[in-house]
């Protein structure tokens, strides 16, 4: 989230699009509930009329899978219409960058576009800059090369009348909806959007929410309270673990994984830290070599010295070119190139996409080690129906692990907010804590290197590990581990603005520097005031960074520093310093001084144009990969076209004529993944696995409500209870109707409930970026079973 959970109340307008708050939420949505009963609107794009659409004031059906078309449409509405926030366009976005001549983007590629290895180079996607390297600029906006302007023409073809055809609802469903999220380009208004799943899991989630991003700076709602782009998080702390890497590609604090290439420290710090590119951009992403120096310091101690690039030579590097998320993974395992795999708190057997590919490829492990509370699917793969026990060779350790409701510790919520919990049950005799389990597993492989050498032991026996009981190291020592010390005084940092990169300061994780100071554990802290009556509650517990409530929160000020709104200000000058939230900002840097409001990006702006990702500076809309129709806007150019395609005997792709539906899953209240299969109150509130049908389809069947159906893609089948329903509609696809299903996740073949695995249908492939699978958005068949 860029902003926080109780400041949706702030907002006029909520677009709720890729997500279901009221169930999957239902505590965070009050602030969504709050913010209506003051009057203001919550818009649901879905394609099913869920929970949170029945309270929503206004709902639109989508298909799933649409949803840049439907964005692209509210771009096009903004822009054709000059609803767009103008002072704020022209002083908080790049709008006014001009973009290099060699540009293009036509029939459906931009360019650079490299067929062979299905890759963009991105060199022609950057600005035209000047003698000292900064971006040119055209402040009247008219510049055909302007950002603005590339903005405009490329949008422009997302008219109300495509939306709805490639969408599925009508042209005048389109257009409320836009009339209400586009007039919030005011400075007296204010909208947020609200988003989790349903938008990362497609082959172009990333796109989705850079669509979301361009349209919510168009509207001048980042920074703002009230506004914001808003990521709804998963498990209780996915936020945390991201921040602490669970993401393949980086380290935590979200610095990067060095490649094989950066062969010396300076190299890799000279290609992760970024060159502004305006004058007046504070460009705070320079002092990365402050934060990777004091996390090597951290990790290595003592070993980590100026003269061996502070053990740099010690962390692994990424093969370029080597896939090393879930995705990627799995598909070497299938090939049979993996020896062995570590799963703690994981049940990739039920999470991952086509269960008969991860079943096989876990059959072809010598050896599975599952750390886990209960017994899962993962654990027990070799049981899965239809295979023979005897077949799997893979040997299986399972280690009872404690659960999180047996420990205390952080957990970090999705508004960034990191709370220090209590430990709720005592743990049970014999059973292992997740620490003490690393703990010992590094302690052998220690004493192990330290006997045997090997090739290359020194990054595992100089690794620190002066925790007060090395067996069985405290979450509270971590803790302050992760937030750093001051070696110099040996007293623990305040924030990050004190490291630097001479090897005198340590720090796990900057973006958790300031969460546990000299002053005690701040995620502890539960203080009730509210001074600036804005839900800030600076004294609750403590937010990543620097306790900032909302991120990028200078841009909620104009040119002056005075609030958009001074009925809902972030951060106001007073005169002498900035007041309100935590700035983001130089506390007493004045607005004369004319920086950029965005201090983590080089354009010191935020981006309406992104050079960054892998598939394009602007979004497109491409079908899902399993799609029902040709792609309207350009035929030649149907999906994503640097989605990584796996080319194993398994990843086949259904067609139109065998597989004509679109099928989509998502949660329920009721469940939490696979888990709460053993939770009997959870399973006998939601015992069995159904299907969603819409009323014209289960008709044209024969399939009757309560009745059993069966739906099957081309990696498989499943079959439940049919639950025939008005609250999914038929798709009109450019006058051609198009029948949409949907179905919960939940069932496996563990647990106290057993049912059909949803994931059997899903197709092996996923975002080039972030290789999220495509859950949203594939072909199926359905028929009375
Ligand atoms: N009760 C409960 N709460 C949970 C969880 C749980 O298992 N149970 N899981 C947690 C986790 S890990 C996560 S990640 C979050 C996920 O939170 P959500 O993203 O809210 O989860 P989903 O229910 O998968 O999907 C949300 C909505 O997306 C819709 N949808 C499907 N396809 C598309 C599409 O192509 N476009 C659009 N616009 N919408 C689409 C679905 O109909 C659904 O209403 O929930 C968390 N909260
Ligand atoms: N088709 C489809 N597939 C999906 C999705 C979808 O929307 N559609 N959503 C995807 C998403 S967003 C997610 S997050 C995944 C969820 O997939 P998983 O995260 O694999 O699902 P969970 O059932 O939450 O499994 C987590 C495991 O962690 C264990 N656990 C809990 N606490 C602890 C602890 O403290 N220590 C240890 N060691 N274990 C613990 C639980 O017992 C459980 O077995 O599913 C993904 N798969
Ligand atoms: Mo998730």
């Amino acid at each position: 989230m860029t902003n926080h959970w109780r400041d949706i109340k702030n907002a006029d307008v909520i677009l709720v699009m890729g997500a279901n708050p009221a169930e999957n939420h239902p505590c965070g949505f009050k602030w969504a509930v709050e913010a209506q009963q003051g009057g203001a609107k919550l818009v649901v794009v879905d394609p099913r009329f869920n929970r949170t659409a029945a309270v929503a004031d206004l709902y639109a059906p989508i298909r799933a899978g649409s949803d840049i078309a439907f964005l692209g449409g509210l771009i096009n509405h903004t822009l054709q219409n000059n609803l767009h926030h103008q002072e704020y366009v022209r002083l908080h976005t790049n709008a006014s960058f001009l973009v290099q001549e060699g540009f293009s983007f036509t029939d459906g590629l931009f360019s650079g576009f490299d067929d062979a290895t299905a890759t963009y180079d991105k060199a022609s996607w950057r600005y035209e800059t000047d003698e000292q390297g900064f971006a040119r600029r055209d402040p009247t906006l008219q510049d055909p090369r302007s950002v603005f302007q590339i903005l405009k023409a490329h949008y422009a073809r997302y008219t109300p009348e495509v939306v709805a055809d490639i969408c599925g609802c009508s042209r005048e469903e389109f257009l409320k909806v836009a009339d209400v999220v586009c007039s919030t380009g005011r400075a007296d208004r204010v909208g947020t959007i609200m988003y989790a799943v349903g938008w990362t899991q497609h082959t172009y989630g990333a796109q989705i929410i850079r669509t979301a991003a361009i349209l919510q700076l168009l509207l001048g709602n980042i920074g703002r309270p009230g506004g914001g782009i808003n990521a709804l998080r998963g498990h209780a702390n996915v936020q945390g673990a991201t921040d602490h890497a669970v993401v393949a590609n980086s380290l935590p604090g979200y610095l990067k994984m060095p490649t094989a290439s950066q062969t010396s420290l300076e190299a890799h710090l000279a290609a992760s830290t970024p060159k502004p590119l305006a004058p007046n951009a504070v460009n705070y992403w320079s002092n990365y070599p402050k934060f990777f120096v004091s996390q090597l310091k951290t990790w290595w101690g003592q070993a980590a010295t100026p003269e061996n690039d502070f053990a740099y030579a010690y962390l692994p590097k990424m093969d370029e070119g080597t896939n090393t998320t879930y995705l990627g993974m799995f598909d070497r395992m299938y090939e049979g190139k993996m020896e062995g795999l570590l799963c703690f708190g994981f049940n990739p057997v039920l999470a991952g996409p086509n269960t008969a590919k991860l079943i096989q490829a876990l059959g072809r492990l010598k050896w599975l080690v599952v750390v886990d509370p209960f017994d899962n699917e993962t654990a027990s793969f070799w049981q899965a129906p239809g295979v023979n026990a005897a077949d799997i060779q893979t040997e299986v350790f399972v280690l009872p692990s404690t659960h999180w409701i047996d420990r205390s510790g952080s957990f970090t919520n999705s508004g960034r907010l990191a709370q220090w919990k209590h430990q709720a049950m005592p743990i049970h005799p014999g059973i292992r804590s997740d620490t003490w389990i690393l703990a010992n597993l590094m302690l052998k492989l220690k004493e192990l290197y330290r006997k045997e050498g090997g090739a290359f032991p020194d990054p595992i026996v100089d690794l620190t590990f002066d925790y007060l009981r090395p067996e069985d190291p405290s979450l509270e020592e971590l803790a302050r581990e992760i937030n750093g010390y001051d070696l110099t005084t040996g007293r623990l940092l305040d924030s990050f603005a004190q490291m630097r990169d001479d090897g005198t300061t340590t720090s796990g994780n900057w973006l958790y520097c300031g969460s546990w100071t000299e002053a005690g554990n701040m995620m502890a802290r539960r203080g009730q005031s509210d001074p600036t009556g804005m839900g800030f509650f600076h004294e609750w517990a403590w937010n990543w960074p620097l306790n900032r409530r909302v991120l990028y929160n200078r841009a909620s000020a104009d040119a002056g520093g005075r609030p958009w709104d001074p009925r809902r200000p972030g951060i106001v000058w007073n005169g002498s310093r900035w007041v309100g939230d935590v700035p983001d900002f130089g506390p007493t840097s004045p607005p004369s001084q004319g920086l950029g409001a965005f201090i983590m990006t080089e354009e010191g702006v935020g981006r309406l144009y992104s050079p960054g990702l892998a598939d394009g500076p602007l979004s497109e809309h491409y079908e899902p990969f399993e799609s029902p129709t040709e792609n309207l806007l350009h035929p030649n150019v149907k999906t994503n076209p640097v989605t990584p395609v796996f080319k194993s005997d398994l990843d086949r792709w259904g067609n139109l004529d065998e597989y004509p539906i679109v099928c989509t899953t998502y949660r329920l209240t009721e469940h939490e993944h696979f888990v709460t299969a053993w939770v009997p109150y959870l399973v006998e509130a939601m015992p069995d696995f159904f299907v969603e049908i819409p009323e014209g389809l289960a008709q044209e069947k024969g399939i009757v409500n309560g009745g059993r159906v069966r739906v099957r893609s081309i990696r498989g089948e499943v079959e439940g209870v049919a639950m025939v329903t008005k609250r999914l509609r038929p798709l009109n696809l450019k006058g051609r109707r198009v029948w949409q299903v949907g179905m919960p996740l939940h069932w496996g073949f563990r647990g106290l409930m057993k049912g059909p695995m949803a994931n059997s249908l899903t197709p092996f492939v996923g975002d080039p970026n972030t290789q999220c699978p495509e859950f949203k958005g594939f072909l199926v068949n359905v028929e009375k079973a």
